[in-house]
């Protein structure tokens, strides 16, 4: 049977809980099409989650590899077109609010500027939005923290390695009893299980285009 990498976050930048970590931990173990999901946490830090994403994609060797991870104030899901060789440079806490204009460096010295995202972007926004009935939309690029840092490197490592996996990534919102919990009225939210209803979609589409 193959496998379908989904990874979440940790919760960071104040926040107490992370639906990314949530979505990953409520799909470990599911069945999707001929798939198995392994879903895995990672750490909010540069080279721990670097080292933990190479460790599980060497461990399942996954067909898809789809990571997940919070844009508060976002106001549906995103999928990611692309992911970018620029990162913040390591900062201490990551509970902290990243400060602004902070200073930036490369991801992978002689990387790719930047790497496309090798699921369909449109296509698995369109299909979450029909599936699951929550508004969802391709959106151009994660930043340059860490979710884009790991997009990049999960793009990164199937060149590096040849490996044959697709990659994608998508932004999520707040979930709306985290807005409740955390008194962040004020911005969008979805409720997780319309997220995880979303996030199923998406694995579903996007697994019809791997090899397997
Ligand atoms: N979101 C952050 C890092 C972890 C997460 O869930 C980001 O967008 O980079």
């Amino acid at each position: 049977m193959s496998t379908i990498l989904l990874t979440g976050f940790q919760p960071f930048g104040g926040y107490q809980t992370n639906p990314s970590q949530q979505i990953a931990e409520r799909l470990h173990g599911e069945t999707i099409s001929s798939a198995q999901i392994v879903g895995i946490t990672l750490p909010v830090a540069f080279a721990e989650s670097a080292e933990l994403l190479a460790a599980a994609i060497a461990e399942h060797k996954p067909a898809l590899v789809i990571s997940l991870g919070l844009a508060a104030g976002s106001v549906c899901l995103e999928v990611e077109r692309f992911a970018v060789n620029l990162r913040v440079v390591e900062r201490g806490d990551p509970a902290l609010p990243l400060p602004r204009n902070a200073p930036q460096a490369v991801i992978v010295a002689d990387g790719m500027t930047a790497l496309f995202s090798t699921i369909d972007a449109e296509r698995v926004a369109a299909a979450i939005g029909a599936k699951a009935d929550i508004p969802a939309q391709a959106h151009s690029y994660a930043g340059a923290y860490a979710c884009n840092f790991v997009f990049y490197q999960a793009l990164h490592y199937a060149l590096q390695w040849d490996l044959q996996y697709c990659a994608g990534f998508i932004h999520l919102p707040l979930t709306s009893e985290q807005a409740r919990a955390e008194n962040k009225m004020h911005l969008a939210s979805l409720p997780l299980e319309s997220m995880v209803a979303g996030v199923r979609a998406a694995l579903e589409e996007a697994y019809h285009d791997t090899r397997h």
